[in-house]
């Protein structure tokens, strides 16, 4: 286990007691060791990209080659949407659906437009690199690149850092569930009210 990897379970073991008592924050931020304490910043870039979830970057520093998926499942999407890498690191895109390609917004790398097959490229100076597929740029087909030490949000930032991306496994079906119930009853009460509260109050008027 190298430091990092230390590190991303001590947060989680942080991240487990947040559920139950919320203190997570500070514990959770000193995460980021190098380059600052919270989430990486990708300047807002991600905000509308498919499959983004803030503070989601696959932390994929340490490895040479880091493969990403280019349209799986039939998604406009970039699976991970955003790595972490450190710099000489090949990036290799891998197509997974027709009609994609890759191409960062600075314009230092740029594939055809393909269905199948690979694009490579070595990414070797430090920061962030926003990229899209051509394509689908406007329907949030997007994707960045963090390389070596790189802008992170403040702690405070770090805080909102969603509970999963900690290790933490919560249940979106609850979740889920408990705002459709909350939503169900208002509207329940809604309809008995207008149905039974007011009609009853118009006949009242008219009689
Ligand atoms: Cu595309």
């Amino acid at each position: 286990m190298n430091r990092r990897e230390f590190l991303r379970t001590a947060g989680g073991a942080a991240g487990t007691a947040a559920a139950t008592s919320a203190v997570a924050g500070p514990a959770a931020a000193q995460e980021g060791g190098g380059g600052g304490s919270g989430p990486i910043d990708y300047g807002g870039y991600l905000e509308n990209a498919n499959g983004w979830s803030s503070g989601g970057t696959a932390d994929k520093t340490g490895k040479s080659e880091v493969t990403i998926a280019v349209g799986p499942g039939s998604s406009n999407k970039f699976d991970p949407v955003a790595v972490h890498v450190d710099p000489g690191t090949k990036i290799i895109w891998e197509w997974k659906g027709p009609g994609h390609n890759v191409q960062a917004k600075d314009g230092q790398f740029k594939s055809e437009t393909k269905s199948e097959g690979t694009y490579e490229h070595t990414v070797d100076k430090k920061g962030v690199i926003p990229y899209f597929c051509q394509p689908h740029k406007g329907m949030g087909m997007l994707g960045a690149i963090a390389v070596g030490q790189v802008p992170r949000k403040s702690p405070a930032a770090a805080q909102e850092v969603e509970p999963e991306e900690m290790g933490v496994p919560i249940q979106p079906h609850y979740v889920g569930f408990g705002a459709g119930l909350m939503m169900t009853t208002s509207l329940v009460f809604t309809f008995y009210l207008l149905k039974y509260g007011e009609s009853a109050h118009t006949k009242g008027g008219n009689s």
